[in-house]
C-alpha cells in the first residue's frame, strides 16, 4: 500500500497522519553514549571492570577507544535514525588532554572538559543531557554516595556539584535543558544489618549536591530508582520508594526518573507514568529492554514499548512532560545497529501511539461501550503504519526500514574492522 492510501485509511479513522507526524518531529529522544563503547568512558582504565551492578556481555568488535571514534560513531547513528536527537553523556566521558590542562578526578571536573562535547552538539544543533558517573571508579568504596565514610561520601558530592556546574553550562551553550540524572549503584549484595541510615546519608548527599545553585529551568536534576543490581542483590538504596519520595518532596528541585528496566517483571513503566503525572509536572525515563532482569537489551517494537509510548503521547509527555532517554548497552552485536534500532524502534512506538484515536477510544471507555473498545484497539494493529513510518523518515531525510542495514555493513567493514 502506499503512503497516500494509508493516509486514506487513517483519515477514516480521524487521525491525521501529517499531524502525527510533525508533532513527533518536534519531540526530542535522548541518545546514549554509553551504547558506543560498553560504558567505558575515558577517565579512568578503559578495562576496568563496570561496577555498581551494571553489566555489559559480548565481545563484538569495534567499539569506540576515543572521543574522535565515538563522535564518528554517533554520527553515523544520526544518519540513519529520525526525529530529534539530544545527546546524552556521563561525566565519565570528559575529555581531558595536555591542551585543557590534564587529568583531573571526578570531583574536580570543569565544564572545559566538555567544550568538545558542546561543539561537536552545536555542529549538529543538538541539546545534551548529562549524568554524574558514580561507578567504576576506585573512589567507589563500594558505596558513594550513602557510603559510611564521609571522605568517600565528599568525595561523590563534589563531583554531584561539579556535574550541575557542567549541566548548566551545557544547558547555556546549547540553549536547551540539560536533565541531570542521578543513579548510583549503592547497595549490599546480603541482607543487611541497616537499611534506613544508608538511605538516610543517601537523602543528605543528594541534598548537598542540589545545593549547587542552578537554575530549574536549564537544569533539572532526576532521581532514577532500582530494584536490584548483579552483585547487590539484597538491597538498594535508592529504591522506588525512596527516589519518588526524594522527588515529591523536592519538587522545586528535581524530578522523578524511572528506567523501565529497574522494576520486577510484572511491573509496567507505562502503568506508573500517568500514576506520577497525576502528581508531578514533568516526569523523566530511561527508555531500555530487561530481559527477565536489568539486562538493558536493545529497545524493540515491542508491546511495553508501545504501551509506554501511548502513554507519554496520552498524557502530553511529547509536548514537555515527559523527557525521554535510552539506556541500553549490548556489546555483543554491531553497536551502531543497537543503537539505530533501539532508537528507532522508539521513535517508531511513538509515531504508532501518535496515529491512535485517543479521544475516541477515551470515549468509548467513559460511556462503557468496552466491546466497542477491544474491537476498535485490536483492529488498529492491522492498520498499514508501516507506510506512515516509512514516510516519516523519507521527511526526515532517512533511510526507510529495509533501506539502512547495508550502510551498517558498509561502517562495519570501512571504519570499524579498522579498530584493531
Ligand atoms: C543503571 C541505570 C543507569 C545506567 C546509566 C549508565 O542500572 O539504569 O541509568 O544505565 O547511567
Ligand atoms: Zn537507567
Amino acid at each position: 500500500m502506499s503512503y497516500t492510501e494509508a493516509k486514506e485509511r487513517y483519515a477514516e479513522l480521524g487521525v491525521d497522519t501529517q499531524k502525527a507526524i510533525d508533532r513527533l518531529k518536534k519531540a526530542s529522544l535522548s541518545l546514549h553514549c554509553w551504547q558506543g563503547d560498553d560504558v567505558r568512558g575515558f577517565d579512568t582504565d578503559p578495562d576496568k571492570p563496570l561496577t555498581g551492578g551494571i553489566q555489559t556481555t559480548g565481545n563484538y568488535p569495534g567499539r569506540a577507544r576515543t572521543p574522535e571514534e565515538l563522535m564518528s560513531d554517533i554520527d553515523e547513528v544520526r544518519s540513519l535514525v529520525p526525529g530529534r536527537v539530544k545527546m546524552n553523556l556521563h561525566a565519565s566521558y570528559a575529555i581531558m588532554n595536555e591542551s585543557n590542562g590534564g587529568w583531573v578526578d571526578r570531583d574536580r571536573l570543569e565544564p572545559k572538559h566538555f567544550a568538545a562535547w558542546v561543539d561537536f552538539c552545536r555542529e549538529r544543533k543538538m541539546g545534551c543531557d548529562f549524568n554524574p558517573t558514580f561507578f567504576s571508579h576506585p573512589k567507589c568504596d563500594p558505596l558513594t554516595l550513602a557510603s559510611p565514610n564521609k571522605d568517600t561520601r565528599d568525595f561523590w558530592i563534589e563531583h554531584g556539584k561539579a556535574c550541575i556546574r557542567i549541566s548548566s553550562y551545557l544547558a547555556k551553550e546549547l540553549g536547551e535543558t540539560c536533565i541531570m540524572n542521578i543513579w548510583t549503584g549503592d547497595g549490599s549484595k546480603d541482607i543487611p544489618a541497616d537499611r534506613l541510615t544508608p538511605r538516610e546519608r543517601y537523602r543528605e548527599s543528594i541534598d548537598a549536591i542540589l545545593s549547587e545553585p542552578y537554575s530549574f529551568d536549564e537544569v533539572k536534576p532526576t532521581i532514577e530508582s532500582k530494584v536490584f543490581g548483579i552483585g547487590v542483590e539484597s538491597y538498594t538504596v535508592g529504591s522506588s520508594e525512596f527516589a519518588l519520595s526524594y522527588a515529591a518532596f523536592n519538587r522545586d528541585k528535581c524530578i522523578p526518573l524511572m528506567d523501565n528496566g529497574h522494576y520486577h517483571p510484572t511491573e509496567v513503566v507505562s502503568d506508573k507514568i500517568p500514576a506520577l503525572l497525576a502528581f508531578f509536572p514533568e516526569i523523566a525515563l530511561h527508555i531500555t529492554r530487561p530481559v527477565r532482569w536489568d539486562s538493558d537489551h536493545v529497545v524493540l517494537f515491542d508491546d511495553e514499548t508501545r504501551e509506554i509510548a501511548k502513554e507519554i503521547v496520552r498524557c502530553g509527555g511529547l509536548e514537555g512532560r515527559v523527557h525521554m532517554a535510552l539506556d541500553y548497552f549490548d556489546a555483543s552485536i554491531n553497536r551502531i545497529s543497537a543503537w539505530v534500532t533501539g532508537f528507532r524502534n522508539t521513535e517508531k512506538a511513538l509515531l504508532y501511539a501518535l496515529l491512535t484515536p485517543n479521544d475516541d477510544l477515551r470515549r468509548l471507555q467513559d460511556e462503557s461501550r468496552f466491546t466497542e473498545l477491544m474491537v476498535r484497539q485490536e483492529e488498529l494493529k492491522t492498520m498499514p503504519f508501516g507506510d506512515v513510518w516509512n514516510e516519516y523518515c523519507s521527511q526526515c531525510g532517512v533511510p526507510a526500514d529495509g533501506q539502512w542495514f547495508g550502510e551498517i555493513e558498509r561502517y562495519e567493514k570501512d571504519v570499524l574492522s579498522q579498530r584493531k
